[in-house]
């Protein structure tokens, strides 16, 4: 039966911004003297010099890739810098990294609306504003064009031989008889170029682009032409893209649909699609699954810019993988307790600069039992509602983990309390704040709200079933109410039968126009009653008592550090930042680093050399960017998917294949979705179909 198909939506502006190298730029801004040489970033697991997570493009000449280990990297390229992610309260800290973030989206967000899709990319809809400026300045009569405008790589603008690219670009701007969609593309080439140099001066960072009619094809071009680069895709490039793109390419497309796509139907591009009528898919796929297909291979992608520039939920996690499992309830509360001590850092922070709360505090934990016969039995997730403060938090989180470990063992299981070794290992721990809404306007709602948690009956007396119980009395006023200790809230299915909680992408911690100090440094989870520049804000006596009872003395001291190391970094990031604005007036993003970087001359030749490769770049650029986890699924775990470990292939080009390994147990839950959305969709793709093997995508197409 046929759907209706999604209005047509490509008339719009759609940028995805992709940092490049990101985790080795920000390491790189806090050490100036590595910048243009071959760095990498390593986790802080140290095991053979330590995995490398980002790897500088200087180093990617030598051969060092994101899969080797320190160790093997500096074998390759022995100058190589290797950096350590930095550590906190025992695992890998990625608080300066959301930061850096949170930095670039706070600039993009000034264009248009802007969604915060991983730790270091973002979708923008600039379709506003480039209506604005083809009504107000019009391209084409423009006389001065941007260098970093005139860099673009336009997919299907002819550059033959020997002639000027940069003239090329500048006619396809000036077109006067271009259609109304490509007007549209040359405002928005000009935006972004502006966007990324404002990005480069406030920052330090370079970024590339991929500009085009709606998010699929956006985010296919940002990945072409690294880095410091854009890449435009015209309506009329969008069919010779896609025609011989591989289909395991896809956003989606790279699991177990894919797979069948190829073995069933005999797909193996998108472009081959095409030669399925709707229906045919429907029948074979499913309505949305069906019709979804269909719109992809002709390039049609209806999904919103979502104005999301803030988390949906927070969450810190930790993996305990082989020997390191945790045996003990002692060990497990000791690690909640500095897992909880984060999260409550960042829900503090998140008030404070954006005033929002969080309603409800999940965890989750993966767990073995050492000699049991039901070895499938998943620790459950557990979700209350959230009370605000550290030992609050701990204490909580350490109810749910209580009630678990009674389900997961069974009422007459192994001995669980002590430190005594019971026979069962927790091999990953993480704890999510989620349901997160702006406080009311108001500070009379506020102190209500905290009056409501400090006269709560939540307390550490409570047993776990107790919990459960009072759930439905606890919600907060206007919240719907918890008749169950679990939220069903599934964002990815990681084990066929757990849930995940989507999002931990950071607030903006950095957002000049909202940073506040605390003033009263007893009131450190609270919002300032004066703003940095004076201004008072309405705080009123009845919000002072009602969130002095909310915190614990141990808490405010904690929170007082915090806030003097918080005004203490951004009082560094003021003056840091005083010193990029000095660097105003460079002209171009490779102009600008060649004056930062006396031996930068590799960035510039890296950029001469895409330039001149564009076309011959397309099938590579994707493939480079597109790492198969389910490729891994289907190709290599398929022998030890005993072991529950997974890899993916990542081919650079056919030569040049290399194995990329992850083992679930490895992957921190809490921080899935900052990882790059490749990741994110290969790790959904890779666990989906175990859990829905009716090949039905999640998510159908949306229309406009
Ligand atoms: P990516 O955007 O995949 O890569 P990148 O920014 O390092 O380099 P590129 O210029 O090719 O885009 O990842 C963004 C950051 O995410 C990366 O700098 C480090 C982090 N990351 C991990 O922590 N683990 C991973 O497995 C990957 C792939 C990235």
């Amino acid at each position: 039966m046929p759907v209706a198909k999604p209005e047509s939506c490509d008339s719009r502006v759609i940028a995805h911004i992709d940092m490049d190298c990101f985790y080795v730029q920000v390491e790189q801004r806090k050490q100036p003297q590595l910048r243009g040489l071959p760095t990498a970033v390593v986790q802080y697991n140290e095991w053979k010099g330590g995995a490398l997570i980002a790897v500088s493009y200087e180093a990617r000449k030598f051969g060092v890739k994101r899969s080797m280990r320190g160790e093997e990297a500096k074998e390759v390229c022995p100058q190589i810098h290797l950096v350590q992610v930095p550590v906190a309260r025992g695992k890998a800290d990625l608080n300066g990294y959301r930061n850096a973030g949170s930095e670039v989206v706070s600039i993009l967000a000034r264009r248009g609306r802007c969604e915060r899709a991983s730790i270091d990319e973002v979708y923008l809809d600039l379709t506003d504003a480039a209506e604005t400026m083809l009504a107000e300045a019009p391209p084409q009569h423009l006389e001065a064009i941007d260098e970093e405008a005139l860099k673009s790589h336009i997919l299907g603008l002819n550059n033959e031989d020997g002639s000027d690219v940069k003239e090329n670009v500048r006619n396809w701007i000036h077109r006067c008889n271009a259609d109304h969609r490509d007007k549209l593309l040359a405002c928005g080439i000009l935006i972004v170029a502006e966007l990324r140099m404002q990005v480069l001066k406030e920052t330090e960072f370079t970024c590339s682009a991929g500009i085009a009619h709606n998010k699929m094809l956006a985010k296919l071009a940002s990945g072409m032409n690294k880095p410091a680069q854009q890449t435009v895709v015209p309506f009329s490039s969008v069919q010779g893209l896609l025609n011989s793109l591989p289909i395991r390419k896809m956003k989606q497309l790279g699991g177990k649909l894919g797979m069948s796509l190829q073995i069933d139907m005999g797909v193996n591009t998108v472009g081959d699609l095409l030669q399925f009528s709707e229906e045919k898919l429907q029948e074979r796929y499913g309505l949305n699954t069906g019709t979804w297909l269909w719109n992809i291979a002709r390039g049609i992608n209806g999904e919103a810019v979502e104005g999301r520039l803030l988390p949906k939920s927070h969450g810190s996690g930790k993996t305990f993988p082989g020997p390191r499992a945790l045996k003990t309830v002692s060990a497990v509360q000791h690690w909640l307790n500095q897992l909880c001590e984060e999260l409550s850092e960042r829900l503090c922070s998140d008030l404070d600069q954006n005033k929002r709360i969080a309603h409800t505090l999940t965890l989750h934990v993966r767990a073995y039992k050492s000699s049991d016969s039901d070895s499938q039995k998943k620790f459950p997730s557990k979700s209350c509602p959230l009370r605000y403060g550290t030992a609050k938090i701990q204490e909580d989180a350490f109810n749910l983990f209580q009630a678990g470990l009674r389900e997961y063992i069974g009422l007459y299981g192994g001995k669980s309390e002590g430190s005594h070794y019971s026979g069962w290992g927790i091999t990953s721990l993480s704890v999510s704040a989620s349901k997160i809404v702006p406080i009311p306007s108001g500070t009379c709602s506020i102190a209500k709200y905290f009056h409501w948690q400090t006269s709560s009956h939540f307390s550490s007396i409570q047993s776990p079933e107790n919990l459960r119980m009072d759930a439905t009395h606890l919600s907060p006023p206007g919240n719907e109410s918890y008749s169950e200790v679990n939220l069903p809230e599934p964002k990815i299915d990681f084990s066929g039968e757990e849930s995940w909680i989507e999002d931990t992408i950071p607030g903006l911690g950095l957002q000049e126009q909202k940073i506040n100090v605390w003033k009263d440094e007893d009131l450190a989870c609270f919002p300032s009653k004066k703003k940095e520049d004076g201004l008072t804000e309405d705080t009123s006596p009845l919000l002072l008592s009602g969130t002095q009872g909310c915190l614990e003395q141990n808490q405010n001291k904690q929170q007082r550090e915090f806030s003097k190391d918080e005004s203490r970094f951004k009082s560094e990031y003021r003056e840091q930042k005083g010193t990029r604005l000095k660097n105003k007036g460079t002209s171009s993003i490779l102009k600008f680093f060649k004056s930062c970087n006396p031996s930068g001359a590799s960035l510039s030749q890296e950029h001469d050399r895409t330039v001149q490769g564009t076309d011959a770049q397309l099938t590579n650029g994707f493939q480079s960017r597109g790492h198969s986890l389910a490729e891994l699924n289907e190709v290599e775990v398929a022998e030890e998917n005993e072991r529950s470990s997974c890899s993916y292939i990542r081919d650079q080009d056919e030569r040049r294949r290399e194995a990329w390994s992850y083992n679930i147990d490895e992957i921190d839950p809490s921080v899935i979705d900052e990882l790059p959305t490749e990741i994110q969709d290969e790790i959904q793709a890779w666990l989906q179909p175990r859990k829905r093997p009716n090949n039905i995508v999640k998510r159908g197409p949306k229309a406009c």
